[in-house]
């Protein structure tokens, strides 16, 4: 706990956390357990973070419901029944919100109020935090700052020209509207295939008139085959549920995934698609999962996506549409790969039209619709599944002000640099969650939020423990842990896809692979090695 006497007078929380989705509802919980003033702050009217904003239809997860939640209370884990493989929005709105309630986190939670910037007083070693709600600004002083503002909560709308003259109704999936959309006998057109597109194009064309999809690139997808999970598997692994969190903390991913430790290249073609067929038939992001080598090395990722470009000819039968639908041009899992419900099976519907915008790219947004070089697409409604600025857009979003006022966003105008992903060299007592250079996106990100609020509230234990007041990662560390997050990710086959990972999906922004791909487990390790070194790395005060 703070010491009080340590406290300068003028000092209003112990902790302020940016964000109140999973990783702000925990921080917040374990922060509080430990006798620390904490406040949470979310912009929205609710908790939930990604599951309050993503309402869109068929928005769900694709890592398994029994690992996609919080593994810090057994009672919770034993008392709360997920009814599918992969859940729905709602479901997992609604598990946020028994986690609010359950562990009386609401009265340290202020909706509806954004962080717009935090100024390091240097002379007090605090933050200054102007909070802002609606028309209404107050400075919070703080001793430290955690930003839990989420990897793919800055959503972010494509720059098409024309974009505010279109006369029919917009959407974009990460801010859906509460009470739902109804698009029955609307001409509907949605612009996006990544995850959110493929799960929600399904759904819109079986309401629509008409559904015309929009795709720049077309991208790998696996079918989820989500279905009830079954009572007594439930029960089974509830049985050992401790012992299965132990066992996921330390895999590569986060998740129960079965990775086969063989190379494609070594087994026969035969075997190998045998291998392949079967983890399409589980569904899921298992199919990654099928060879060691399939992120690794470019033969054997091709034989993967050789498979996959197969079954988009098997599902759909206008060859012409099947061919636009063809991933080409990168590794298999370097985009994301997607997970679906009937996505291909969609475009076999007389009402759903492809447009693949690379070879007939949209020149602009009219009153009517949108110009494509060949076509006036007449639509009523139009859907941006055009995704977010990832990972940095969040953090950056707020005016973070260091040492001698040094802005984090120019510190980063090359790109995202923090020891860790945990902190960022020059900012004293900032945290970032999830931040660049830890497993995040490429985990179960439950289990990496977990992993981090727990690794903080233990930093900030050691530091009171210690009579210290301040810690900040120390530059050499940071250089060299981004230099290795950078190699690391250099011998696989990651930064070979244009994707949000690399920051590539927004004009202007930095390219640099922006995840660390060692491993969650591997990860993990490296953390708690250095809390059992007294923080090398860190420089404490
Ligand atoms: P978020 O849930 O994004 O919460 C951050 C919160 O911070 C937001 O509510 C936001 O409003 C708030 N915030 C941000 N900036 C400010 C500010 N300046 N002031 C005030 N509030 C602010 N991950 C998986 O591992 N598996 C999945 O299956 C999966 N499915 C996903 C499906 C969708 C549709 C999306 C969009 C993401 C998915 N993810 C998945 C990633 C998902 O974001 C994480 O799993 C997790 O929910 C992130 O939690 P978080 O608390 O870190 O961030
Ligand atoms: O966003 P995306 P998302 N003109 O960036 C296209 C998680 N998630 O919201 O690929 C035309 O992936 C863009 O095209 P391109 C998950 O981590 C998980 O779908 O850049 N098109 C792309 O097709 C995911 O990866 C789930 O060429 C434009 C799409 O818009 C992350 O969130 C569900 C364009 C954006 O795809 C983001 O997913 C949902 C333009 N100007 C989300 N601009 C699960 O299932 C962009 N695009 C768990």
């Amino acid at each position: 706990m703070a010491n009080p006497q340590e406290r300068p007078s003028s000092l209003d929380l112990d902790v302020l956390i940016v964000g109140a989705g999973f990783a702000g509802l925990y921080a917040l919980h374990r922060l509080r357990e430990m006798g620390y003033t904490v406040r949470c702050c979310d912009r929205a009217e609710g908790v939930g973070g990604t599951w309050f904003w993503n309402r869109y239809p068929g928005a769900r997860c694709d890592v398994e419901s029994m690992d996609y939640s919080y593994s810090f209370s057994p009672e919770l884990e034993q008392e709360w029944q997920w009814t599918e493989r992969y859940p729905a929005q709602p479901e997992i709105l609604r598990y946020l919100n028994h986690v609010a309630d359950r562990f009386a986190l609401r009265p340290d939670i202020r909706l509806g109020t954004r962080v717009a910037a935090a100024v390091l007083d240097e002379s007090q070693q605090i933050w200054r935090v102007r909070l802002e709600q609606g028309t209404r600004a107050e400075t919070v002083r703080t001793r430290f700052l955690v930003m839990a503002s989420g990897c793919l909560s800055a959503a972010r709308l494509p720059d098409i020209p024309g974009l505010g003259s279109f006369t029919g109704t917009t959407y974009h999936t990460a801010d859906w509207p509460h009470e739902g959309v109804d698009f029955t006998g609307r001409r509907v057109g949605v612009i996006g295939t990544g995850s959110s597109g493929t799960q929600a194009i399904p759904l819109i064309a079986r309401q629509a008139a008409h559904t015309t999809v929009f795709q720049r690139t077309a991208n790998f997808s696996l079918p989820a085959r989500n279905r009830p999970l079954d009572p007594d598997a439930v029960r089974e692994l509830k049985a050992r549920y401790r012992e299965h969190r132990q066992f996921v903390r330390y895999t590569p991913n986060g998740t129960a995934r079965r990775n086969n430790d063989v190379s494609a290249l070594t087994v026969p073609p035969r075997e190998r698609t045998a291998e392949y067929e079967a983890r399409w038939q589980e569904g899921g992001g298992g199919f990654i999962g099928a060879f060691n080598d399939l992120l690794k090395d470019e033969a054997a990722n091709d034989t993967a996506a050789e498979f996959l470009r197969g079954k988009i000819r098997e599902i759909v039968h206008d060859p012409a549409v099947a061919d636009a639908l063809t991933p080409r041009g990168f590794p298999v899992g370097s985009k994301r790969v997607t997970v679906d419900t009937d996505y291909y099976a969609t475009f076999n519907r007389p009402d759903v039209t492809l447009v693949d915008v690379r070879a007939d790219p949209v020149q602009r947004i009219t009153a009517p619709g949108i110009r494509t070089g060949s076509a006036d697409h007449h639509l009523d409604s139009i859907v941006f599944a055009t995704g977010f600025d990832a990972i940095t857009g969040a953090v950056l979003a707020v005016d973070i002000r260091g040492r001698d006022g040094l802005a984090l966003r120019e510190k980063w105008a090359a790109g995202p640099r923090a020891y860790l992903g945990l902190a960022t060299a020059g900012f004293p007592n900032l945290f970032l969650i999830t931040g660049p250079g830890s497993p995040s996106v490429i985990s179960n990100m439950v289990v990496s939020i977990e992993q981090h609020v727990e690794w903080i509230s233990d930093h900030l234990g050691w530091l009171d423990k210690n009579g210290l007041w301040s810690t900040e990662a120390d530059r050499r560390a940071e250089d060299d842990w981004v230099r290795h997050v950078a190699e690391v990710a250099d011998t696989t086959l990651f930064p070979r896809g244009a994707s949000w990972y690399v920051g590539a999906n927004v004009p202007g922004k930095p390219r640099v692979f922006m995840p660390y791909v060692g491993g969650v487990g591997t990860y993990r390790r490296v953390c708690e090695d250095i809390a059992a070194g007294d923080y090398p790395g860190f420089v404490t005060r």
